[in-house]
């Protein structure tokens, strides 16, 4: 497999806690995953354009998305309407980009293990109007681990940022801060003891870099770095990405999805197209685990009907 990063990606993650490797993604993909995101959140464009106009009634001809960018931000329930886990009822497409064979190997090596597992993975579309998505600097590691970040990042989780369409400074992209600029731990005590402290924010934002690029960038960052949302001005703007977050296998401190909670999901969309590897990042044991037998293969086949699963009773054949 070619390599869409350099080791210096990874490096830069392990120092700094954030790396944006532009173009991660190839056109091909790309166009597969947008065509699912427009599937799953149908006439999204419209609604937004629908209520940007009622709000433009509403104060006058100011949106209320051009307010200030000095003001705090905020996370509101708002920023969350066209964000959903997958499985998706759309192609295999947006359904593995997650698992993406390349991000497999990025998570590995940044974690230092051969075994990862995902535990997030999401679609979430942006549109200008349809909240202010600003927010305040935060760190995700409140919803990743019931405790605070490990001093070893390897402990920790890596979470990608994916954006599918082209993010300018006018479409929202992620700003974040490395670890040697908002100096982590200490950053993390300010955090923890007041998460509103507008002098803390303001000394971020001095240092804050963007992740903003063309179609395809990721944003890799770890569960200590401060990074925000922040909104989308141009006019019928939006931004379509994709969360995905690995961590070491065995790692029990670390989680966010039980994947079998989503059960009513059309799993089949990911079995049908997954590789051995792919579903293993979802807790499915290798081909030659001992947890595959006879009867379990038979089941799960009963399961899944159309799951390809040659590999794992070739395990079973050669014993
Ligand atoms: O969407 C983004 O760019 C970042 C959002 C974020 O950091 C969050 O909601 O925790
Ligand atoms: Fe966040």
């Amino acid at each position: 497999m070619e390599k869409r990063y350099t080791s210096e990606h990874v490096e830069t993650w392990r120092r700094e806690g954030a790396v944006v490797v532009p173009e991660f993604f190839e056109k091909e993909e790309i166009a597969e995953v947008i065509a699912d995101f427009d599937i799953i959140f149908p006439d999204r464009k419209v609604e937004a354009e629908a209520l940007k106009k009622k709000r433009q009634g509403e104060v006058g001809n100011k949106l209320p998305l051009q307010l200030s960018g000095k003001k705090m931000g905020k996370t509101t329930m708002e920023q969350f309407r066209n964000f959903e886990n997958i499985p998706f009822d759309c192609s295999h497409a947006l359904n593995l980009i997650a698992v993406h064979p390349a991000l497999i190997v990025f998570a590995r090596s940044a974690l230092n293990t051969e075994d990862v597992k995902l535990y997030q993975a999401q679609a979430w579309a942006k549109f200008t109007g349809e909240a202010d998505f600003d927010q305040a600097f935060h760190c995700d590691f409140g919803n990743h681990t019931l405790t605070v970040p490990s001093e070893d990042e390897c402990f920790n989780s890596i979470a990608f940022i994916i954006y599918f369409t082209d993010v300018t400074e006018a479409h929202g992209p992620t700003h974040y801060v490395n670890r040697s600029d908002s100096k982590n731990f200490d950053g993390l005590k300010r955090f923890l003891k007041h998460r509103e402290d507008l002098s803390h924010q303001k000394e971020l934002r001095s240092f804050e870099r963007s992740a903003a690029g063309p179609a395809g960038t990721l944003l890799a960052y770890g569960i200590d770095v401060f990074h925000r949302g922040t909104n989308l001005t141009a006019p019928g703007g939006y931004r379509y990405a994709v969360t995905s977050c690995f961590k070491k296998a065995g790692n029990d401190a670390i989680g966010y999805t039980a994947w079998p909670w989503h059960f009513t999901k059309p799993w089949h969309k990911i079995f049908e197209h997954a590789s051995p590897d792919q579903l293993s990042c979802f807790g499915v044991p290798l081909p030659g685990d001992s947890f595959w037998t006879d009867e379990t293969l038979a089941l799960a086949q009963l399961r899944y009907p159309n799951w390809d699963m040659s590999e794992y009773k070739s395990f079973i054949s050669l014993n």
